[in-house]
C-alpha cells in the first residue's frame, strides 16, 4: 500500500497513455528490481527514519547508477527534510525521493520537431553499437504516425552493412533513403539528403553517422564537417544533434557525452537499451551532468520500442512497486 501514493499518470490517462506507461514500466523492470525493490524493503522495514536510513538510500541510488552528483543532491535534500521533521514515515521518504528525482530531470523538453524549419535536419551521433540506426528506424515510424514526412540519410559510410541496415528500415517504414557508396564522404551524403528533402518538401530529414570513439579525432572532425557543410543549405542546420547512448554502459555514458559535446553541439539525448540494464539510473546522472533533455528512450529492439521521454512518467514507472 505504501507505494501507491502517486499514480497520476495512470489515473488521468486515456488508454493510450496507460499503454505507454506500462510499456515504459516493463522496459525499466531490471532497474526497478534493482532500485525500487530494495528501497521498498528498506522503507517498509524502517522503524525509524534517520540518517542511517538516508545512507542506505544513498547506496541504493549509487548502485542503480544515478551517479554521485545527482545522488548527493537528493541526499542533501532528504537530509534537510529530515531535519525539518518532514519525513515522518517511509511513505513520506518515498514521496520526497520521487519528487527529487522528477526535479532532477526538469530541463526544458522541447518537442523534437517543434522548429519551424522545413525540413528539420536531425543528426544522430554516437559510438558503434549505441543504437543509432535502429533508433532512426523507430523514430521514422514515430514521426510518420504524427503525420510528418520523413527522409533518411545513410551517413554511416564507414561500414557497408550500415547503409543496407538503414535501407531496410527505410523499406519497412516506406520512407526514402538517400545513400551513396561505402566509403563516400558522410558530409556529401547528408548534404544530398537535405537538398532532396528541401526539393521534396519533407518535414524531417534524419541522418545516420558513422559510429566513432570520442578518441578518434579524424572521425570527430568528419562530424564537424557535416555540421559545417549543411549550413550552406540552411544556416540553422543541423536543427538537432542527438547523441544516442547505450544505457547498459551505465556511468561510462557520462564520459562519452562529455567528449561528444566537445566535438559537436549536441542538444539532446536518446538513451537506448534501458530494457537490458539495471543501470537505468544513469538517466538522472546524464541530465544532471549535461543539462540537456532526453527526448526518447529505447525499451526494446522492435519498431515500437522507442518511447517519448516524460520525467514524471519515467519516475513513476521506475518507482512503482509491484506489490504496492
Ligand atoms: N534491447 C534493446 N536493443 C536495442 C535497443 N536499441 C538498439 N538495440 C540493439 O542494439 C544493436 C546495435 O544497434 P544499431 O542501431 O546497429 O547501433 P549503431 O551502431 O549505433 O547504429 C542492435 O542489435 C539493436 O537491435 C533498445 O532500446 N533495446
Ligand atoms: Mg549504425
Amino acid at each position: 500500500m505504501i507505494f501507491n501514493f502517486k499514480k497520476k499518470a495512470e489515473e488521468k490517462a486515456p488508454s493510450e497513455k496507460q499503454g505507454l506507461f506500462s510499456r515504459i514500466k516493463q522496459g525499466l523492470s531490471k532497474t526497478r528490481h534493482q532500485l525500487t525493490d530494495n528501497l521498498a524493503s528498506l522503507l517498509l522495514g524502517a522503524k525509524v527514519i534517520d540518517e542511517n536510513l538516508l545512507e542506505e538510500i544513498e547506496t541504493q541510488l549509487l548502485m542503480a547508477d544515478v551517479g554521485v552528483e545527482a545522488t548527493q543532491e537528493i541526499i542533501k535534500d532528504l537530509t534537510g527534510r529530515l531535519k525539518r521533521h518532514e519525513l515522518t514515515d517511509g511513505e513520506a521518504v518515498f514521496a520526497a525521493l520521487s519528487e527529487d528525482l522528477v526535479k532532477l530531470l526538469a530541463v526544458p523538453q522541447v518537442a523534437l520537431h517543434e522548429t519551424t524549419a522545413k525540413p528539420k535536419l536531425i543528426l544522430m551521433v554516437g559510438i558503434n553499437g549505441a543504437g543509432k540506426t535502429t533508433t532512426i528506424g523507430k523514430l521514422a515510424k514515430h514521426l510518420q504516425e504524427q503525420g510528418k514526412t520523413v527522409l533518411l540519410a545513410a551517413g554511416d559510410t564507414f561500414r557497408a552493412a550500415a547503409i543496407e541496415q538503414l535501407q531496410v528500415w527505410g523499406e519497412r517504414n516506406g520512407v526514402p533513403v538517400i545513400a551513396q557508396k561505402h566509403g563516400a564522404d558522410c558530409a556529401a551524403v547528408v548534404f544530398d539528403a537535405l537538398q532532396a528533402g528541401i526539393a521534396r518538401g519533407v518535414d524531417v530529414v534524419i541522418a545516420d553517422t558513422a559510429g566513432r570513439l570520442h578518441t578518434q579525432s579524424h572521425l570527430m572532425e568528419e562530424l564537424k564537417k557535416v555540421t559545417r557543410v549543411v549550413k550552406k543549405l540552411d544556416p540553422d542546420a543541423p536543427h538537432e544533434v542527438v547523441l544516442v547512448l547505450d544505457a547498459t554502459i551505465g556511468q561510462n555514458a557520462l564520459q562519452q557525452a562529455k567528449e561528444f559535446k566537445q566535438a559537436v553541439d549536441v542538444n539532446s539525448l536518446i538513451l537506448t537499451k534501458l530494457d537490458g540494464t539495471a543501470k537505468g539510473g544513469v538517466v538522472f546522472a546524464l541530465v544532471k551532468q549535461q543539462g540537456i533533455p532526453i527526448r526518447y528512450i529505447g525499451v526494446g529492439e522492435k519498431i515500437d520500442d522507442l518511447k517519448p521521454f516524460d520525467a514524471d512518467m519515467f519516475v513513476q514507472a521506475l518507482l512503482q512497486h509491484d506489490k504496492g
